[in-house]
């Protein structure tokens, strides 16, 4: 048992994390919560709903949300998730905003257009704080002071925390000055309690991050997983799940030749889904063309995302 959680929690709150996709949000969840919950992928956009992770850190009691990145919408589905995005700063008592170095940067650090965008669009009312994932790509340290600056010109933040968030490095800070800024009052979660998510939706999840890892950039984003079947009730849970895809090429690919691209897909997801549910999992999967899934709110319902979330924002 971690030591703090002898101290009383006197600060609780909710910290949304918001950023373009790819700056590493997933990875700071999991980082922070010391446990793989949210899938990550060095695809663009592989998060499409918010994930809340409930970490305990000293006297506080740190509801860190994970959201979508915000990016330019091609599709229904993407405006859905910047809208799932924005609504989520309405009542978080904390922002981190997030942003990341990138390899290619060369010259002078500048904010990214696209940060500059975002934090002219969203609300100045909540306290925030700036984080600057990916500080591995960039060796020179001095580098980043003039970027520093011209963030602080855009937003009074009231941090600033350099890290790396797939090595851990700098997340404590992050949660340090996320803590400062949360209100003084008891937790709102019980001790044990890690995510608002049911298991079902992680094992849907876990099955996409592998269908992300195994296929090229097109084929993951026309895929969506629907849990047909997850009984927990004996030993060993049994899952039947559709991936459901855009076009008969994809499932094609998805399927491989003899079925061993999906076999093996198959086989990384339950190594995945089992440590959470912390039981044997039997997985069943099966591949279906759904077309047109990502502009029909009505396929998007039968799926299981709620096509409502984008529709008010779409712009
Ligand atoms: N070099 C580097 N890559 C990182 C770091 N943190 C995350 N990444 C990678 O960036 C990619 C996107 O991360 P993810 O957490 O999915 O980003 P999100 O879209 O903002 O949720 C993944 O390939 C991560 O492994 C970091 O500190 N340094
Ligand atoms: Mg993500």
């Amino acid at each position: 048992m971690p030591p703090n959680v002898e101290l009383a929690v006197h600060r609780s709150g909710t910290a949304v994390i918001i950023g373009r996709s790819n700056v590493g949000k997933s990875t700071l969840l999991n980082s922070a919560l010391r446990q793989k919950l949210a899938i990550v992928s060095p695809t663009p956009q592989t998060t499409r709903d918010r994930i809340l992770g409930v970490v305990r850190h000293r006297d506080a009691q740190v509801a860190l949300l994970d959201t979508p990145g915000l990016h330019r919408p091609r599709s229904k589905l993407g405006r859905r998730m910047n809208a799932a995005a924005r609504d989520s700063i309405i009542g978080a008592d904390v922002m981190v905003f997030m942003t990341a170095l990138s390899a290619k940067m060369t010259g002078p650090l500048e904010p990214h257009p696209g940060d500059v965008n975002l934090l002219t669009d969203l609300g100045k009312d909540t306290p925030s704080i700036l984080v600057i994932n990916k500080v591995d790509l960039c060796k020179d340290k001095t580098r980043l002071l003039p970027l520093l600056e011209a963030f602080a010109k855009l937003r009074p933040f009231a941090a600033v925390v350099p890290i790396c968030a797939r090595q851990e490095d700098g997340v404590l800070r992050v949660l340090d000055e996320v803590a400062k800024l949360l209100p003084e009052r008891g937790a709102a979660y019980d001790e044990d309690f890690l995510t608002d998510r049911p298991l079902r939706f992680f094992a849907s999840e876990y099955i996409r991050e592998q269908v992300f890892l195994a296929t090229k950039q097109e084929v993951p984003h026309s895929v969506a997983v629907s849990i047909d079947r997850f009984d927990d009730t004996g030993p060993v849970v049994h899952i039947e799940a559709t991936v459901h895809c855009a076009r008969s090429g994809q499932r094609a690919i998805l399927i491989g030749v003899r079925g061993e691209k999906m076999k093996s897909i198959g086989i990384a997801a339950r190594k995945r889904i089992e440590p959470l549910l912390e039981r044997q999992v039997n997985l069943k999967l099966w591949v279906k063309v759904t077309e047109g899934w990502t502009e029909s709110p009505e396929l998007m319902a039968e799926i299981g995302y709620d096509p409502e979330g984008g529709e008010a924002q779409s712009s």
